[in-house]
């Protein structure tokens, strides 16, 4: 993820093979499985400063601090290939108007490309919603490719008017019968025979995990009809065999002091208690309920944040994964 690396505290070989002296310390200090460290490339490791002639150097300055978890969830996302039948895995967003569905998107994206991005373009006004057509989000890995998951963000519920996206509209979309650019109606249903409803979807049209969207500051806020609509559309999930998480979005507004030490989210009693309510409010086990702080375009980056986004994202992989490899 991050360009330019240095690690200092690894003793010097000779004759020296960086890369595989970089492996060897990650095994034997940072707790990496030997096939999580068969899966790392690295563009190039070079040791900085000329070799000693006087044999091996004693290392000066500070022992390399690896965090594991961070890195192994990276790699593992960096990495992913769905199993064989689909060339993808699709993630579908839902929740809310202004819940943090296009920000979640953009974050991970951010995360991956080591900087700040807003592609999926979020909506800082949020007074209705802002996505309206179904659009299917690629993260870039290079210039011409892409990772294997892929992202859609659907319009939110509203709460009291019917101008959020429909319940069967949703449905449609977890069974793939929803086009790319489909926009949504809020009074109409998608139809077969209609322009945007897709017939015979392939492995990679459907949605393989779905992901509900909520501010963790909204979670004693929520109306009943939102709940409502979410348990609905988890509820057709669930008839799929399609699994299903959250994510609490928001942290930083919701706890400022989690704010100031954001890795410590799980930590928070305030924080666990909305966890705790919001896996009753939708039935879903507290353990597929992941806290992020979302990146706007004008935060900066931080590893604690990627910390919570890439194990959430983790998540959601591996459990799509599941639902695929029980096909
Ligand atoms: N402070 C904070 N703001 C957020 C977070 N996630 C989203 N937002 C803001 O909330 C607003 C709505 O977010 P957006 O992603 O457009 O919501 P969507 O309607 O669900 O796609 C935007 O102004 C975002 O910048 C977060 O984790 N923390
Ligand atoms: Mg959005």
């Amino acid at each position: 993820m991050r360009e330019n690396l240095i690690f200092s505290g690894i003793p010097e070989q000779t004759p020296d093979d960086p890369d595989t002296n970089i492996k060897t310390f990650m095994a034997a200090h940072l707790n990496l499985s030997p096939d999580t460290i068969n899966k790392i490339t690295f563009h190039r490791v070079h040791r900085l400063g000329r070799p000693s002639n006087k044999g091996v150097v004693k290392s000066k300055g500070k022992e390399l601090k690896g965090k594991p978890d961070e890195q192994e969830d990276l790699t593992f996302v960096k990495n992913y290939q769905p199993k064989e039948g689909a060339t993808h895995l699709r993630i579908l967003l839902h929740g809310p108007v202004g819940a943090g569905k296009s920000s979640f998107i953009n974050s991970v994206d951010s995360v991956l490309q080591g900087r700040i991005t807003d592609r999926a373009l979020t909506d800082a006004t949020s007074g209705s919603s802002f996505t309206k057509k179904y659009k299917t989000y690629k993260i870039h890995k290079g210039p011409d490719d892409f990772y294997s998951f892929v992202f859609n963000d659907t319009m939110g519920f509203e709460k009291d008017t019917n101008t959020g996206v429909l319940v069967e509209d949703v449905k449609l979309a977890l069974k793939g019968h929803v086009e790319d650019g489909y926009k949504f109606s809020p009074s109409q249903e998608l139809m077969e025979g209609d322009k945007g409803y897709r017939s015979a979807p392939t492995l990679d049209d459907k949605v393989h995990v779905l992901v509900c969207v909520l501010p963790v500051g909204s979670v004693s806020l929520i109306s009943e009809e939102v709940v409502k609509k979410m348990r609905e559309v988890r509820y057709a999930a669930s008839d799929m065999g399609i699994p299903q998480l959250a994510i609490l979005t928001k942290v930083d507004e919701a706890c400022p002091k989690t704010n100031r030490n954001i890795k410590d989210a799980y930590k928070s009693k305030y924080l666990k208690q909305q966890v705790d309510a919001f896996s009753l409010l939708l039935g879903l086990p507290q353990s597929s309920i992941f806290l992020v702080k979302n990146y706007g375009s004008d935060g900066n980056m931080n590893d604690d944040n990627d910390v919570l986004i890439l194990s959430a994202l983790r998540k959601i992989i591996t459990s799509g994964e599941d639902f695929l490899n029980d096909l």
